[in-house]
């Protein structure tokens, strides 16, 4: 039990700073056991806000050994000044002066991967959301903007490479083989955008030429056994500029971009001022040891990084409770992006089953939050899926109502506006407002409610006067501290659909003429009706196409209606969404069978869909791909009241075994006929016919046959990739042929022994194999010298994806999973608090399971918040998670 409450921060409590930071000059002169930092600040008053009075100025610092202090160039004596284990106060004499503080940080011992540390040989830093506190005493919030020189010194032998923030402006050599430089940023920026390294790394180097004719140095640093695997890295960089220049209008502003790949880190990447630090596993992709899956996720962060530049650092948020100003916005840019150099329809697709399946379920759960957070303890757990994908669609309901140009010209305004400033939410719907005329007051509760809201629609036709009505009805669940909800916009893009499934000329009853066969309504009241008039006949509608809203929309549609719209809905996403809409239906229907202890007999319309699909040659492989997956347990799970987490496991690996018996004869010559053994692409339609391929290598691998086995072991020992390798060890490891199985695993790990996030795949395939006893296998998978409880990535690959994935057998009826990740969660809570709170979803999830499993759950939860000296961050999830 902590014994100190930790503090809670409320937005409606936000005051600008006392002080504002002009400049900021920084020193590090780095050591094998520690680093020195010397800080000098120009530092005034904010007069705004204070007239002529001065109150005391209060830095952040957290975990600083404190050597010196002095205010315009007096040194202070120790009983000039107060210090904390947050902060430094003292008492300026002006309203403008200077302040020179050193303090001793120990790099190597911070395990917490925050401030400056240390991973492998090289120094880095991570400084968001509140890491430069645990650098040294500063204004650590994003409204106080200051511009940087930093100067780095260090060994040259160990670290020839030192980079901060901007362009380097000078260097030299000091005496005994140190050496420095000079990094200058010329844009103010918060502190949480400051980065250094300090490392023996090598340079992989290009450059772009902006749309003003700027010829900008790009750099990739990684370790040097990592060289070849930059190329896919900057090529997505350059793309991301040209795309950014012509979507957007932004140029980049400095004369260098670097990224610089590091094995120990958090998240996904940083988007530094100049300097980006990235997870090495968003970084490096080599065809040999990287899925197709991972090259695009290098280049979504590539693109989502590079695009804070805009969205982010030369526009910044005003406090931490605006985070979704920047990370909504440049998720929805990233995907943009993505969805512009792949298959739109694909990516949309992807996106929207990661929504549903986790955003909704932590929506509907005891850390549900709105995308602008009203209070919080902890800012790091608030780096969520709410405040990065829901503030996405947020912002993609925005372009949906203003369209591509209005939107461009509201984004064009916001960045004119806002540029050197540190703003909110309101002042980016503001700008799209005034660029359009438009009001989104009431849109704005998109901000503000949490939850995710239910749209209930029903059509009507009347065949004597030709019309037909659409009724929506929404509501939103009660979440925690907030127990009513009024009506958001909730935008539809719908059309509607005669019996050959073409899309009917839309007229609306206030209209004079039929215009168009798409449309967006509007839907802005809780109960509400659109009227059609024309409508030659009985129309099908295709509605919420593209998700255009985050909700969840039902429609009595019948199985047969699903079917024929699986088929024939010229909008792609919706035919998507209605074969999964058909495979959910009956899945939970046999759930409901299964309980109940009669046979299971599957409904043969999916068969039907399954079958049309692979016998059209026209589509898009990856489409068909898509469409072949069952939806998840996961999201099984998010739709249940209570989930029977073991009953949905049985049901839908029956259901995948029946489809794969009942269409093995389609499925061969298919998967023939992409298993062409041409040379490796990294194309777009290479990876779409991969991914086909190898979606019916995993469904023909269940058909007792048996005739799948050599050719999966074929094509694990034989593929010029890691996409095809990786897929066919999947399905071994899925699969009960226990000898071919060890014998894949054991040459995998050997043959990749050496390349660590190759490795990670190999944990995680092993973690979420749902057979029996895979609790054990992660415990003696956690003594493989591979594995470290220090690094992130590992403790994801291995526990995380046990827990995340593998849900029969983490939520064994016994508790032995609960307790293991707990565990897990009170060893690693003293070394990284961030990732050890992070662990914790899945145990927040308890209302979904029965009242045994809820209470083993409980316990858990309720042993974990008992623990001495808990984090802040671990704290604010599990008493959150107790309520
Ligand atoms: N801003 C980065 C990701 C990031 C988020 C949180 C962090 O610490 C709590 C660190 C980095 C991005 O969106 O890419
Ligand atoms: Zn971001």
């Amino acid at each position: 039990m902590r014994t100190e409450q930790p503090k809670t921060i409320y937005l409606k409590d936000y005051e600008q700073p006392d002080y504002w930071i002009s400049e900021t000059h920084l020193t590090f002169d780095l050591h094998d056991d520690h680093a020195l930092v010397h800080s000098r600040l120009s530092v005034q008053l904010n007069a705004d806000k204070h007239g002529q009075a001065l109150p005391a100025l209060v830095l952040d610092g957290q975990n600083l050994e404190l050597l010196s202090v002095a205010l315009d160039d007096q040194t202070l004596e120790s009983s000039d000044y107060q210090v904390d284990a947050h902060s430094l106060r003292l008492q300026p004499a002006s309203a403008s002066f200077d302040l020179a503080v050193t303090t001793r940080i120990k790099p190597r011992e911070n395990t917490a991967l925050e401030g400056l540390y240390q991973s492998g040989a090289m120094f880095c830093t991570q400084c968001e959301a509140e890491g430069f506190r645990k650098i040294t005493y500063y204004l650590d919030r994003p409204d106080v903007m200051s511009r940087f020189t930093t100067t780095v010194i260090a060994e040259r032998g160990d670290y020839p490479v030192l980079l901060s923030n901007g362009n380097p402006v000078a260097s030299g050599e000091h005496e005994g083989g140190r050496h420095w430089v000079t990094w200058e940023d010329p844009f103010p920026k918060p502190a949480y955008l400051f980065a250094l390294v300090a490392g023996d790394l090598c340079l992989i180097q290009d450059s772009f030429t902006t749309m003003s004719g700027r010829e900008i140095d790009l750099r990739i640093y990684v370790e040097p056994e990592n060289r070849e695997q930059c190329a896919h890295a900057m090529d997505s960089l350059k793309r991301s500029m040209r795309w950014d220049e012509e979507v957007y209008g932004r140029e980049y502003d400095l004369d260098i971009f670097m990224i610089v790949a590091v094995n120990d880190f958090n998240m996904g990447a940083m988007e530094n001022k100049g300097l980006n630090i990235f997870n090495s596993s968003c970084v490096l992709a080599h065809a040999d040891t990287a899925t197709d899956l991972a090259f695009q996720r290098v280049e979504a962060v590539v693109a989502h990084e590079y695009f804070h530049n805009w969205s982010g650092n030369r526009v910044t948020c005003r406090d931490w409770f605006q985070l979704s100003l920047k990370e909504g916005f440049t998720v929805l840019r990233d995907s943009q992006f993505s969805a512009d150099m792949n298959s739109e329809t694909v990516n949309r697709i992807e996106g929207v089953t990661f929504l549903r399946a986790n955003q909704f379920a932590e929506d509907a759960g005891p850390m549900a939050h709105p995308v602008r957070p009203d209070s919080f303890i902890e800012i790091s757990n608030f780096y969520t899926l709410t405040v990065y994908e829901k503030g996405a669609e947020v912002v993609r309901m925005l372009h949906t109502l203003l369209g591509a140009e209005g939107f461009r010209k509201g984004t064009d305004l916001y960045f004119d506006r806002h540029d050197g400033q540190a703003v909110t939410c309101d002042d980016f719907v503001k700008a799209l407002e005034d660029a359009n005329g438009a009001d989104f007051t009431q849109f704005k509760r998109w901000y503000s409610q949490a939850g995710t809201p239910r749209l209930a629609v029903e059509g009507t036709y009347d065949a004597s006067a030709r019309t037909f009505s659409l009724l929506f009805r929404q509501s939103c669940p009660p979440t925690p501290g907030q127990s009513e909800k009024k009506p958001q916009v909730i935008p539809v893009r719908m059309a509607l659909l005669d019996a050959q499934g073409q899309e009917m000329p839309l007229q609306l009853s206030d209209e004079s003429r039929a215009e168009g066969t798409e449309r967006v309504l509007a839907v802005t009241e809780a109960e509400q009706i659109f009227t059609f008039t024309g409508v030659a006949e009985e129309p099908l509608p295709s509605l919420l196409r593209g998700f255009s809203a985050p909700v969840k929309m039902t429609y009595p549609y019948s199985r047969d209606d699903r079917v024929f719209l699986a088929k024939h809905d010229p909008d792609g996403f919706n035919r998507w969404e209605a074969s999964q809409a058909l495979a959910v239906e009956i899945l939970q229907g046999l759930v409901g069978i299964h309980r109940a202890g009669r046979p299971l007999m599957l409904d043969q319309r999916l068969l039907d869909v399954y079958r049309t699909l692979l016998a059209d040659s026209t589509l898009d492989p990856a489409m068909v791909a898509e469409m072949l997956r069952l939806p998840s347990e996961a999201y099984l799970v998010e739709l249940a009241d209570v989930a029977d987490i073991d009953a949905i496991h049985y049901v839908r690996d029956w259901v995948r075994q029946e489809l794969a018996v009942a269409l093995e004869a389609e499925m061969w010559p298919l998967y023939q006929a992409l298993n062409d053994q041409v040379p490796y692409s990294p194309s777009a339609a290479a990876v779409a016919r991969r991914s086909l391929k190898n979606t019916l290598l995993g469904y023909l691998m269940l058909c007792p046959s048996g005739k799948a086995l050599d050719i999966c072991v074929r094509q694990f020992v034989e593929a010029n990739n890691m996409t095809d390798r990786q897929a066919a060890l999947v399905a071994l490891v899925n699969s009960s042929h226990e000898e071919q199985k060890r014998a894949a695993l054991s040459d995998f790990a050997e043959r990749w022994q050496s390349f660590p996030l190759v490795m990670d795949q190999w944990f995680s395939i092993q973690a979420a194999a749902s057979q029996p006893g895979a609790l054990q296998r992660v415990q003696e998978l956690m003594q493989h010298p591979a594995f470290s409880m220090r690094n992130p990535n590992k403790i994801r690959s291995l526990i995380g994806a046990f827990a995340n994935q593998n849900l029969v057998n983490f939520h064994l009826a016994d508790g032995s999973g609960y307790r293991f990740l707990a565990d897990r969660i009170l060893q690693l809570d003293p070394l990284n608090p961030q990732i050890a709170a992070r662990l914790l979803t899945p145990l927040t999830r308890w209302r979904k399971y029965d009242e045994a499993r809820q209470a083993l759950m409980k316990a858990e939860l309720s042993r974990i918040i008992a623990a001495e000296n808990l984090s802040p961050d671990v704290y604010e999830v599990v008493s959150k998670s107790l309520v």
